[in-house]
């Protein structure tokens, strides 16, 4: 990448990781970070950061006039069940956001990386081993807006040239900032609970599968996916990539080899659980393996050790 780098959306759980890792390959000074939300005083002196409303065009557009942006991550957007909660405020800003961001992108020649979800997929759709193209019918307002924020980037690609990617991520767990409002944060309230008090009551079913990620190997593919050679890319937008699939007794289980006296109990969330009910129990990953060699570096196993460890470190720290 030539010019800088604009990450929205990063004080959230994909931004606090995605920009440090962003700088720590293309320097700190070409790495913007953006958010509705000003950042802690420690985290302003770590490189620019530029307070940014993502559904207005002018702010956009003088952010990236003035540091010479080339490529937006836009990650601004509200989860899955906040947007099914707020329907209306979801597609002001995931569709209004990534509408305005597209055309700056257009309009100042950048490239867009935009994160599609698992949530893009519905009732409708294969479940298991579900294929990189197939049916997308999704009956969530947090669905509908990736579905068509996946068409829309398509659409900019095709008619105006501008070079739009994403992927389709999956659950994702991470030890340094928590998710919120989400289906699948479930897999990182529990291993706060169960190193707090050895105890967590789920709000899924038992039985739930879906596929998951573990933060580093997020951050890579996120990476990855923009530095990949254009002329290899036959999808660009949106890979499915996916690392593991697990139910929350399967998680606790894994838990459970670390803390043995680990308890997990169930008081399921109708809302969350017709959610997770309509989404893939597994992805099919290969076009992203083939296409620009995705592969993940974690294992449910290998995930939950350093879960526990990095987490259990930063909580004895700071409680
Ligand atoms: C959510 O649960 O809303 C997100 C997602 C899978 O897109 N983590």
């Amino acid at each position: 990448m030539k010019t800088a780098i604009l990450v929205t959306g990063a004080m959230g759980q994909i931004g606090s990781e995605l920009v440090p890792a962003l700088r720590e390959c293309y320097g700190a000074d070409n790495v913007v970070a953006s958010d509705i939300r000003m950042p802690a005083k420690e985290r302003q002196t770590a490189g620019p950061f530029e307070h940014l409303d993502c559904t207005k065009m002018q702010q956009i557009r003088d952010i990236v006039r003035h540091h010479r942006i080339g490529t937006i991550y836009h990650l601004a957007a509200l989860l899955s069940a906040t947007a099914e909660e707020k329907p209306q405020a979801a597609w002001h800003l995931n569709m209004g956001g990534l509408y305005r961001m597209l055309e700056v992108a257009r309009q100042q020649g950048c490239a867009l990386f935009f994160p599609s979800s698992i949530g893009a997929f519905g009732p409708t759709t294969p479940h298991d081993n579900t294929p990189q193209d197939t049916i997308q019918r999704p009956t969530t307002m947090y669905g509908v807006t990736k579905v068509s924020a996946e068409l829309l980037c398509d659409y900019y690609a095709r008619r105006f040239g501008v070079d739009a990617r994403g992927l389709r991520l999956p659950g994702l767990i991470s030890h340094v900032a928590p998710p919120g409002g989400g289906t699948t944060d479930y897999a990182v309230e529990i291993f706060y609970q169960a190193i707090r008090y050895r105890h967590y009551t789920c709000f899924l079913k038992p039985d739930t599968r879906l596929d998951m990620m573990y933060m580093p190997d997020a951050i890579r593919a996120m990476i990855g996916v923009m530095e990949a050679d254009p002329e290899v890319l036959v999808h660009r937008n949106s890979f499915n990539v996916t690392a593991m699939s697990f139910t929350p007794e399967e998680l606790a289980a894994e838990i459970r080899k670390h803390i043995p006296d680990f308890v997990i109990d169930y008081e399921v969330d109708p809302i969350r659980q017709a959610i997770a009910d309509s989404w893939p129990r597994s992805m099919d990953d290969g076009a992203a393996r083939e296409e620009w060699g995705w592969s993940p570096g974690y294992d449910l196993a290998s995930m939950t050790e350093d879960m526990l460890n990095k987490l259990g470190y930063r909580l004895r720290q700071t409680e």
